[in-house]
């Protein structure tokens, strides 16, 4: 089936620091954000919390087997501020020898290391300042940037500053149900500023540190982008639905980054809630700083409409939440509805083709669109059970193969993609769901922390091995050409 991928096509699977590590208190990590909210009752689901996750700061190496077992490119991961820098001013040493040596390790399995500065696990510390309300949080973050790359920068190539920056933000301070579990629109939008913001300064900085030693740099940002289907297009209602939450969950963030400004519409849209206000002089021209690629997660398309629902229309993102919290400032009314789509454990429908459509448009609707990557998607299901050493997961297994048949049409489409990333490569801390949810291609036993790879893995390093060879020959192919 996979014979359509761009030579050099990046194949690799994506995890978080915060979601597998554990070692949560070791080698000098202090609480992150999430170490604290998980502490708070009815936050995560079954009380779980991150500080063993899947044990992967005592089982690096045979991680890092296993992905070479698979046949894997490249390796997504994320560093921890709250291990690296613990108390948000002095740096570990420590935290950042872990680091420097699973990159070793990479290097030496042959694995391109891919690493992510904010997969949503702040200090602690800096959250008591106000965390990303409090502007200084963003020069922080450069010293944190700084720290890494002094450490790493020999080593690692690719560099994102930020992943999901509207889950951080939005879904952390206005949903309240990721760390820091605020329900407060402005503090939300104060959060995306200061994120931007902190992005822009450190891919500014960054740039200017690989500059002064010569080193080649690849610097990008990860978000979330889905498409907001109107549910009945040709209802103004749910037309306009569909334009707010367009512009809160995609515009907001991919327009300050490429063109240097917030979109008018979603300006006016929460103009009760203090974003322009917080804006300075120069930010949009940091902000805006040119990246290199841009990774792209995405699990699911919304379908948008301004009418009310019963209850049960949007399933929420987590069992305890409280109904009618939003994380959409100003369009807290707007509702999901069921397309009546087949849909995974997370509830979120699955339509393959929503990628496709997703990354043709954005090159379209963004000219000077840098390279995309595919840096995270993947499914839960339930039933993963483990009989006499696989795991048999076709659910997950076709999800995956439909969706990288979707981003091989989107090329055709022409679409620049550049690599496929699978979230996620272990079964982990899957944020307030706990470990109720299982995303990994690889299973991990939760008393044990014993490793099975699924079917899934299996079909995926199947994938991985077919666009090798349609390399290999088309490039024997070329060479007889030429003769
Ligand atoms: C992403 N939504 O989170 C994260 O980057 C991962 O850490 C996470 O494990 C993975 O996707 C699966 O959830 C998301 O509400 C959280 O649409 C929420 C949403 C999407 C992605």
């Amino acid at each position: 089936m996979v014979n359509t991928f761009p030579p050099g096509f990046l194949w690799g699977s994506a995890t978080a620091a915060a979601q597998i590590e554990g070692a949560a208190h070791e080698g000098g990590k202090e609480d992150s954000i999430w170490d604290a909210y998980a502490r708070v009752p009815g936050s995560v689901a079954a009380g779980d919390t991150p500080d063993r996750a899947v044990d992967h700061y005592h089982r690096m190496p045979e991680d890092v087997a296993l992905m070479k077992s698979l046949g894997l490119d490249s390796y997504r991961f994320s560093t921890s501020w709250a291990r690296v820098v613990p108390g948000g001013r002095t740096v570990n040493a420590k935290g950042l020898d872990f680091y420097s040596r699973l990159v070793d390790e990479l290097l030496d399995a042959g694995i391109l290391p891919w690493l992510t500065l904010y997969h949503w696990d702040l200090p602690q510390a800096l959250q008591e300042k106000g965390g990303w309300t409090n502007r200084d949080t963003a020069h922080r973050f450069v010293e944190y940037a700084e720290a890494t790359y002094e450490a790493l920068g020999d080593r690692v190539s690719h560099w994102t500053t930020f992943n999901e920056p509207l889950c951080s933000s939005l879904i952390g301070y206005a949903g309240g149900e990721h760390a820091p579990g605020l329900t407060d629109p402005r503090a939300a939008l104060a959060a995306v500023h200061h994120q931007h913001l902190a992005h822009g300064l450190a891919t500014t900085r960054l740039r200017e540190l690989a500059a002064a030693s010569s080193r080649p740099i690849e610097l990008g940002i990860t978000l979330n982008l889905t498409n907001a289907v109107p549910n009945d297009p040709t209802d103004p209602v749910d037309l306009e639905a569909a334009r707010r939450i367009d512009g809160l969950w995609n515009r907001m963030f991919l327009e300050p980054l490429l063109l240097g400004s917030y979109p008018a519409d979603v300006l006016d849209d929460v103009r009760d809630f203090g974003l322009a206000e917080l804006i300075e002089p120069g930010d949009l021209e940091t902000i805006s700083a040119p990246i290199d690629f841009l990774g792209v997660n995405h699990y699911h398309d919304d379908n948008v409409s301004g009418h009310p629902q019963p209850a049960s229309a949007r399933p929420s993102l987590k069992p305890t939440a409280k109904p009618g919290r939003s994380p959409f400032p100003g369009s807290e009314y707007v509702s999901f509805p069921s397309r009546g789509l087949p849909r995974t454990a997370m509830d979120w429908e699955v339509n393959p083709d929503g990628l496709e459509t997703l990354l043709v448009r954005l090159g379209r609707e963004y000219p000077n669109l840098p390279p995309l990557y595919i840096t995270e998607n993947g499914a839960a299901y339930d039933g993963d059970v483990v009989v006499d050493g696989a795991v048999d997961d076709p659910e997950r297994r076709d999800y995956i193969l439909a969706h990288i048949g979707a981003v091989a049409r989107a090329i055709e489409g022409g679409a620049d993609v550049r690599g496929y990333f699978v979230w996620s490569l272990l079964d982990n801390f899957e944020w307030a769901w706990g470990y109720a949810k299982r995303f990994g291609i690889v299973h991990v036993d939760y008393d044990t922390f014993v490793r099975t790879p699924k079917a899934s893995a299996l079909a995926y390093a199947d994938v991985i091995r077919q666009s090798k060879e349609a390399d290999r020959q088309a490039i024997a192919d070329d060479a007889r050409a030429t003769l």
